[in-house]
């Protein structure tokens, strides 16, 4: 079996340096969440295989090749000649705000369809299945294929990890709330940031058990902060952060920001909870610069981000998945997974692109070098 199978699209991404209107150069590389979170773990050395779709064109050579030289297996993988590969430009707008541009719609990612899945899950049934929200958003074929692999990992035994990964440009908090509730009964292992969370809980309890707790974001902001392990992807995003982490102060009952931390804490945990009695068996929620925690029947765990020079956080969040269950492959408990998940999530922030700074297993402990430390 192998350790992994994920599926999604993965783009061609240019990467400027300024206002993209201002021209200019820019770089090339891919660009995908769940192919973001195979290099990742396969950078630690894990077993990790890839399945979408690619267009009959140089920019889908661009991305299996990347995944081939990153030792993902892309056998999954489909030539779809009637589509282009996707696209999407990172327009770096202030130094904590990145401005994302997507020309996906219609693309050969998007088309992708159950009997990719089906294929992948033929030839080999995984350890752990990895799928994120965002292919759901795609287009309907893409929704079914993952609708389709989430009962393939049930009748085949591999655990199932989703992570949320809202994207307010491709959907709205609405729809995702229709599909991800639904999905609930099939996660193991639910990744979230907190105003991620309320898509997922049952209609009627978001909100429940909390004192002024803000509901699913809204269509203009967006999860993910701009800073720490979530990550920063447009302007909306950037919105996001004011309009979703300064609701519960805002609207709570408790005005002090201690008092409105711990209404904020008390929310998650009942929402965690609720997730937790519904079948999930971690609720790990990613806080941004404030580090994560997760939820089991055993408790809550807690551990704050490792502090680094932000240079893009683009892509920390697929790198804190990446570390999370490379943790829980190696049999780690619940500490284990946060520690390896916020120390990925770190390189990823302090290195450009969006998963070009993964670190290898040995790498890892880098990260506790004191400033100025050469490694010879
Ligand atoms: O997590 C980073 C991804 O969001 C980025 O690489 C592009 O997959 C992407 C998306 O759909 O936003």
């Amino acid at each position: 079996r192998p350790d992994v199978l994920t599926f999604g699209e993965t783009m061609v991404a240019l990467r400027g340096s300024g206002p993209l209107k201002l021209g200019g150069t820019m770089q090339v590389s891919i660009a995908g969440a769940e192919s973001n979170v195979a290099i990742g773990l396969a950078r630690l050395g894990h077993d990790v295989r890839w399945a979408g779709a690619v267009g009959e064109d140089e920019a889908g050579e661009l991305v299996l090749r990347t995944l081939r030289a990153e030792g993902i297996g892309v056998s999954g993988a489909a030539t779809d000649p009637g589509a282009p590969t996707g696209l999407l430009l990172f327009e770096p707008r202030l130094p904590e705000v990145t401005r994302v541009h997507y020309y996906r719609a219609g693309s050969a990612g998007s088309r992708l369809t159950a009997g990719v899945v089906e294929r992948a899950f033929a030839a080999a049934p995984p350890r752990v299945l990895h799928l994120t929200g965002i292919t759901p958003a795609l287009s309907p074929t893409a929704h079914s294929a993952a609708r389709h692999a989430l009962q393939l990992a049930k009748d085949h035994g591999s655990l199932v990890c989703l992570d949320v990964n809202f994207r307010a440009r491709l959907w709205t908090a609405e729809q995702a709330a229709g599909i991800l509730r639904e999905w609930i009964p099939y996660v193991d292992v639910l990744i979230a940031s907190d105003d991620e969370l309320p898509l997922c809980l049952p209609e009627g309890a978001v909100g429940a058990g909390s004192p002024g707790e803000a509901g699913p974001p809204d269509e203009a902001g967006s999860p993910g902060g701009s800073h720490g392990i979530d990550e920063a992807q447009g302007a909306e995003e950037a919105e996001g952060v004011e309009g979703a982490h300064g609701a519960e102060g805002a609207q709570g009952a408790e005005r002090t920001p201690q008092g409105a931390a711990h209404g904020a804490a008390a929310t998650l945990a009942s929402q965690a909870e609720l997730l937790l009695d519904l079948g999930v068996g971690e609720v790990v929620v990613k806080l941004g610069a404030d580090g994560a925690t997760a939820f089991t029947h055993g408790g809550s765990l807690h551990r704050p981000a490792k502090a680094v020079r932000a240079v893009d956080a683009v892509g920390a969040g697929d790198a804190f998945v990446a570390g999370y269950l490379s943790a829980l492959l190696d049999d780690e408990e619940p500490a284990g997974c946060l520690e390896r998940a916020v120390t990925t999530g770190a390189f990823a922030v302090a290195s450009h692109g969006d998963w070009e700074g993964a670190p290898t297993r040995s790498e890892l402990g880098m990260l506790g070098a004191p400033p100025g430390t050469v490694v010879r």
